[in-house]
């Protein structure tokens, strides 16, 4: 079976985590991965979220943080501070640097952001292809509270979301393309999952990407995981950035901005948690494949089990 996720960083690494763990050796797992996120600090390239996801299925990521690699040590982070250079609210780890280091020296080389994802994944058997949704820079940018615009790291890894967010932004993406495999990876899916990420800052940019959503139009079957449960986001700052886009912080508030792909949007599935199941009668009344599952991924196995749900037609 051939399925293709579009994911961010730690939603999105759970997931596809645990979809590896539902399949076999014979199935073909690729993700299509968020760069919103991605940013320039002291010279090198940091790809947040496909970081997130690689060192999950290489199982060298720090579980608690959801963000970087265990057993990091931040000695350079430190000697960068006492030069002034950099961020001071955001550390690179010693580890961590060494991938941007790697990365960002294969793209002075002229390789792609496509090809530096594979080579980077050469390094461990992770069992997914990752492709970035562009090759082209589209870093995600919020407008604030009089007006103000910051790089999407500063405004939540600086002030934690705590400046009102009015916009979004991802300047250039209109003429952006596709990554290397991105359309055919989900025109040749037997199924394709939005995986429960931010919608707004993670799932949002893919969308924006020209070519993307009329790839899903040509998919087989789209199916989206709700990243709210019991109208909360599980982590994260999902509910700062949806209130900025006009939308509540609930599971079917957010189906509704995918759209059924029978009305012009993305999906034909939607699963709400066990929490939300007093949502689906009207969702199924719009038209909705709606389906109640626990969406909880506290572990492999919980992981495993939803996404077993997601692809089972
Ligand atoms: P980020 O790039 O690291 O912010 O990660 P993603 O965009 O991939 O995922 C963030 C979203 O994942 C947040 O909105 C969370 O609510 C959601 N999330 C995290 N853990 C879980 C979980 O166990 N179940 C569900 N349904 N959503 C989750
Ligand atoms: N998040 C933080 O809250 N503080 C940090 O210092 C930080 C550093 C960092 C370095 C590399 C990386 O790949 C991620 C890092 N993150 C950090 C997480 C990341 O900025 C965000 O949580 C995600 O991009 C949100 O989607
Ligand atoms: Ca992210
Ligand atoms: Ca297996």
């Amino acid at each position: 079976m051939r399925v293709t996720v579009l994911a961010g960083g730690v939603g999105g690494a759970r997931f596809v985590t645990g979809l590896r763990g539902a399949l076999g050796a014979d199935d073909e797992i690729t993700v299509v991965v968020n760069t919103g996120d991605d940013l320039w600090l002291s010279g090198v390239r940091l790809q947040p979220d496909i970081d997130s996801i690689l060192y999950a299925l290489a199982g060298v990521n720090d579980t608690e943080r959801g963000w970087g690699r265990a057993d990091e040590t931040e000695r350079v982070s430190a000697e960068l501070r006492a030069w002034g250079a950099g961020w001071p609210w955001f550390t690179l780890g010693d580890l961590d640097l060494g991938t941007h280091l790697a990365r960002t020296g294969w793209l002075r080389e002229g390789l792609t952001p496509s090809q530096v994802a594979e080579r980077l994944s050469a390094r461990w058997p992770i069992g997914a292809r990752l492709l970035p949704m562009t090759d082209a820079e589209v870093d995600t940018h919020v407008v604030v509270e009089g007006g103000d615009r910051l790089h999407f790291q500063e405004w939540w890894t600086r002030h934690r979301a705590s400046l009102r967010a009015v916009a979004f932004a991802n300047p250039g993406i209109e003429a952006a393309t596709p990554g290397a495999g991105v359309v055919e990876a989900i025109t040749g899916a037997d199924v394709v999952v939005l995986a429960p990420s931010n919608p707004v800052v993670s799932i949002g940019p893919i969308l924006q990407v020209p070519g993307i959503r009329v790839a899903l139009g040509d998919a087989r079957r789209v199916v989206g995981i709700s990243p709210i449960i019991g109208g909360k986001v599980v982590r994260g700052m999902a509910d700062a950035c949806l209130a900025a886009i006009g939308v509540e912080t609930s599971a079917d508030a957010v189906a509704r901005l995918y759209g059924r792909r029978a009305a012009g949007g993305v999906l034909d599935t939607w699963l709400v948690a066990e929490e939300d199941a007093a949502l689906a009668p009207a969702l199924a009344a719009e038209g909705w494949d709606v389906r109640v599952q626990p969406l909880w991924m506290s572990d492999p196995a919980t992981s495993a089990a939803l996404a077993r749900a997601a692809i089972t037609p």
